[in-house]
Order: C-alpha cells, then structure tokens, then sequence
C-alpha cells in the first residue's frame, strides 16, 4: 500500500507566497536540487491537431466558438501531418511531443486514428502527450494501450475563481478526467493559467489543489495568459512577473518531483522574468514557434538564452 503523502493546507501555502522573494526563491531552489539537475531542461513541443470550433465557453481562448476571434474551425489533421511535425520537433530538440485538440471531449470514432497518431510518434522514440478534453475510463484505456505517456487536462484556476472563467464544464468534470487517465496508468499532465484577474488567494488556491492531488501530476505546467482578442479575458491586466515567480517557486517547494513547465506566455515574457522562473525551479518549457494558436517565444531565442544561463536540453537518455 503506498504512504499516503502530506496535504498542503491553504494557510501554509499562503504563508509561501508572503516569504521574502530571496527566500521564497532559496528554499524553491534547495528542493530543486534535492531532486533535478538544477541546470537541465525538458523541452515539450506543441501542435494543435485539431483547431478551433470548440463548444466550450473557456474566457481565455482563441478556439471557443463562443469567442469572436475570427479562428477557422478546422478537421482533425491526418496522421501523417501529425507525425512529419513530430519529426521536425524530435529534430530540433524536443523529447516531448503534445497533441491538442479543441474538444469538449474526443468522440469514440476519432480514437482509432489517435491511437494510430500515439503509435507512429513513439514509433519516433518520442515521448507523447495529448490533451482533448474530457476522458471517460474507456477512452483513457484505449489511449493508454496505445501508449499514450502523459495526458493533459488543466484545473486552470481556484474551484472559488473557475466560474468566472468557464461554465460548460465543472471543477469536478475535471477531476473526473484526471481520475480516469490516473486510474489507466497515463503520468498526468495538470497545471493553470495566471493573469486572469484572479488574486493571490487563488492563485494559492489553484497550487493548492495540484499539489493536493494524489499523487500530485508528473508535469505541472504553469501558463501566463495570451491575451487574445475577442476573447472576454483580451483586457486582463498583465501580471507582475514577480508574482509570476512567486507562483513557480509554491509550485516546486509543494509538488518537489513534478517538472514545472514554463508555459504559454514566454514570448511576452522578459529573458531577467525567465531566468528567474528557472531559479525558483521551473525545468520544462514548450520549445517551437508555435503553440496551440499563437505565437511561442523563437527557437533560436530560447537556445541563446539557455545558453546564456548553462542550461542543457534534457535528452531521452536522463
Ligand atoms: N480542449 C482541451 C481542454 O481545454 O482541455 C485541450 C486544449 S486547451 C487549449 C489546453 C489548455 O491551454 C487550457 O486548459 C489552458 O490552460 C491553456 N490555454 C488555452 N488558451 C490559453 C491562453 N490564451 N493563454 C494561456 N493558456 C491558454
Ligand atoms: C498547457 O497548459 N498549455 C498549452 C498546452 N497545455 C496544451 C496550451 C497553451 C495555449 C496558448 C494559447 C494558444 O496558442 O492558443
Ligand atoms: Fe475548448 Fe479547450 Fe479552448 Fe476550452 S480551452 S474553449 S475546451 S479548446
């Protein structure tokens, strides 16, 4: 029987969040060392497979058919697409390759040709992820016996701040879904987005719940908001980027093992702003110019800058 492991109450979290920033960034970094080569980095590469359309209401996003972003929907993109793109990201560096689609959730007629897009990119000796949505127990299975490696499904914010954001679907829809990719074997993949307008307490909230799950994800990716237009959330004020780092030092000191990935955000982001982030113990980041939709911070200026810092691109071998 595995020892259940400590829960984080509101109080101690919140009381991270008020350290002194030197502090708060000391300790982030002792835990980081305890368990990862502080000078390392997994590199993720992202391809939306399935673009725009989506029944949701989520304020932040270009792919909600609710939102006037002027994004064509489009057809789930064809395996071989899939996995040319694939190879190009295993050939400029990434280990990870991740899969979104702007689902609600994948209906079964599409999980053969998932399945089939899971296979050829392991086939690349890639690691695979997916995100599409909401799971249920059969549809984590068949992903799994394909050999799906991590799935990812966002709490997104505080259960108190998740209805301001979405409302089609609930805080436990959510953990519906992660219990099932849990419960077939798949690492989890669960993070959220800051910069929605939500305050310090929700931001504890959000780290709260992650590193209360059990066990706490494998991969926890932190997003700053892209502020789309047409969207609800175009407006938000932008985050202080001290609090941004804040947030990713909470996040390694709580959930020690997970890799914290630098998220969306980045190309917005100051080189001074991510440096931080990687000394308060971020060691994951989307590499590639694109996101799911947008713009992600340029190749070659993330090589420059992990270059800068002596930070080496994890390989399958670590
Ligand atoms: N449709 C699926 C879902 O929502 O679960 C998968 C794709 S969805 C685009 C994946 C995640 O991207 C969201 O949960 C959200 O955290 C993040 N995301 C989407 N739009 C974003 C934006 N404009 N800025 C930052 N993060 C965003
Ligand atoms: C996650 O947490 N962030 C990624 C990934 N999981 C799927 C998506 C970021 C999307 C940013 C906005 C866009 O490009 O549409
Ligand atoms: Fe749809 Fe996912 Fe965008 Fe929400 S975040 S609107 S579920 S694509």
């Amino acid at each position: 029987m595995s020892v259940p492991q400590p829960q984080w109450t509101q109080e101690h979290i919140e009381a991270l969040f008020a350290l002194p920033f030197n502090d708060l960034l000391f300790r982030a970094q002792q835990v980081h060392r305890e368990h990862f080569d502080p000078n390392a980095v997994q590199l993720s590469t992202l391809l939306s497979i399935k673009t725009g359309g989506c029944s949701e209401d989520c304020a932040y996003c270009s792919q909600s058919s609710r939102n006037d972003t002027g994004l064509p929907a489009e057809k789930l993109m064809p395996v071989a697409e899939v996995v040319d793109a694939a190879r190009s990201a295993r050939q400029a560096g990434a280990t990870r390759f991740c899969m979104g689609a702007a689902w609600r959730s994948p209906q079964d007629r599409h999980i053969d040709a998932l399945a089939q897009m899971i296979r050829e990119v392991k086939e690349l000796g890639m690691e695979t992820c997916m995100t599409l949505g909401m799971l249920d127990d059969a549809q984590a299975q068949a992903l799994k016996e394909a050999g799906l490696d991590y799935y990812n499904h966002n709490l997104d914010t505080d259960p108190e701040y998740y209805g301001s954001i979405i409302t089609t679907r609930t805080y436990d829809d959510r953990l519906r879904t992660l219990r099932s990719v849990r419960d077939a074997g798949i690492k989890i993949c669960c993070g959220g987005i800051l910069g929605m307008g939500e305050s310090r307490r929700h931001r504890a909230g959000l780290i709260e719940q992650l590193a209360n799950l059990d066990p706490y994800p494998e991969s926890v990716p932190i997003n700053q908001l892209v502020p789309i237009a047409g969207t609800p959330l175009a407006d938000a004020a932008p985050l202080d980027p001290i609090e941004f780092v804040r947030t990713i030092a909470v996040a390694r000191i709580t959930m020690p093992r997970a890799h914290i990935r630098l998220s969306a955000g980045r190309e917005q982001m100051g080189d001074a702003t991510q440096a931080l982030a990687y000394l308060a113990g971020a060691n994951s980041i989307f590499y590639g110019e694109r996101l799911l939709t947008t713009n992600n911070a340029a190749e070659n200026k993330d090589r420059d800058l992990l270059q800068r810092l002596g930070i080496r691109a994890e390989s399958l071998n670590d």
